[in-house]
């Protein structure tokens, strides 16, 4: 493994001046994803955040080949894309070893684009998808997702007197996808840098479809300083509301254990969508998402061998 020292002298795939808001960890995840990258590589992106602030007519901030297409079927298009690649390959007109990734944001992937990534995954396509997980659709103004936490206050799940922030809980798509038993799944965060290399480059050569789920915080709409970004992602896997681990084929494994378990208030806290939660009368919302956040954790903990 490099080290950070080297990686960063890498020629950047994202190149700065791209639109992202200052602050977005979206394009430090990205940046971590591509310094694994060693061929070239084709960028697949789903509409969202990164597909439209860094593909600003006639401008882009991608220095490598790079497709979009609808929000619905990124990964579908992807997977043409690579299996075009192994027939041209097979013929002899292709010599070169190319990558594919395919970004895409909650919205994109756990709702409108879940049914052209699963399968793209079933279908074994040698790509990898990843997930930037904001909790939410940011490039049209925070509306809930279901990858939006229980009780945050969004546009289209809006805090008030009748309804405290969304009621319904996460969908865990990461299990979902370690469900397709394909080679290789996991859950990474920009705050562990090393973690977010490491997998991605297992991921690349596993030979078969990959998907990454990656916590991904977004300023705007989880209302925190704007220079916090990275410091939240840490608190989400320090509180285990975002657990760091892999599945390689079929076996899972915890990649990050934290020292010390800290209570999901420290991650809540700090975020003004959850401001409403601290009022006396929403606090049990809060003992609630801690006890999900406990029992998920002991299940993961069962099943990656560690309890
Ligand atoms: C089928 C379809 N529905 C709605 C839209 C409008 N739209 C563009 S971006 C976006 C939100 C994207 O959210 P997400 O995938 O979470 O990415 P983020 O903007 O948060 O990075 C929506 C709803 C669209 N482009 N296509
Ligand atoms: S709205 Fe959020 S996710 Fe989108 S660019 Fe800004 S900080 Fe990033």
């Amino acid at each position: 493994m490099a080290t950070l020292k080297e990686l960063v002298k890498k020629p950047g795939i994202l190149s700065p001046g791209h639109r992202l808001c200052a602050g977005c960890t979206a394009p430090t995840l990205v940046r971590q994803v591509l310094m694994a990258v060693d061929t070239p590589v084709v960028i697949g992106n789903a509409t969202g955040c990164l597909e439209v602030s860094t593909t600003i007519f006639p401008q882009t901030a991608w220095r490598c080949s790079w497709i979009h297409n609808a929000f619905e079927n990124a990964a579908a298009t992807a997977s043409g894309v690579e299996a075009a690649y192994k027939s041209l390959k097979r013929q002899g007109k292709i010599k070169d070893e190319f990558r594919f990734i395919t970004f895409g944001g909650d919205g994109g992937t756990y709702d409108i684009g879940l049914q052209s990534l699963s399968g793209a995954m079933e279908r074994g396509h040698h790509m990898l998808y990843v997930c930037y997980d904001n909790g939410a659709y940011m490039n049209t103004g925070i509306q809930r997702s279901s990858a939006t936490p229980r009780g945050a206050d969004t546009t289209t799940s809006p805090a008030g007197e009748k309804v405290p922030g969304k009621p319904a809980n996460r969908k865990d798509l990461t299990a979902i996808m370690a469900a397709h038993n394909i080679p290789y799944v996991a859950q990474v965060s920009p705050s562990h840098w090393n973690d977010v290399v490491t997998k991605v480059k297992k991921a690349l050569d596993c030979g078969g479809a990959a998907f990454i789920n990656a916590i991904a915080p977004c300023h705007r709409g989880w209302r925190y300083p704007i220079e916090d970004g990275i410091e939240m992602a840490r608190l989400a896997v320090d509180t285990c509301y975002w657990p760091l681990f892999e599945v390689v084929n079929g076996e899972w494994k915890l990649t990050y254990k934290p020292r010390e378990k800290k209570p999901l208030v420290e991650f809540l806290k700090p975020q003004g969508r959850f401001k409403h939660l601290f009022a006396p009368e929403n606090e049990h919302i809060i003992k609630e998402m801690q006890e999900q956040v406990d029992r998920n954790w002991e299940a993961l903990l069962k099943r990656c061998g560690e309890a």
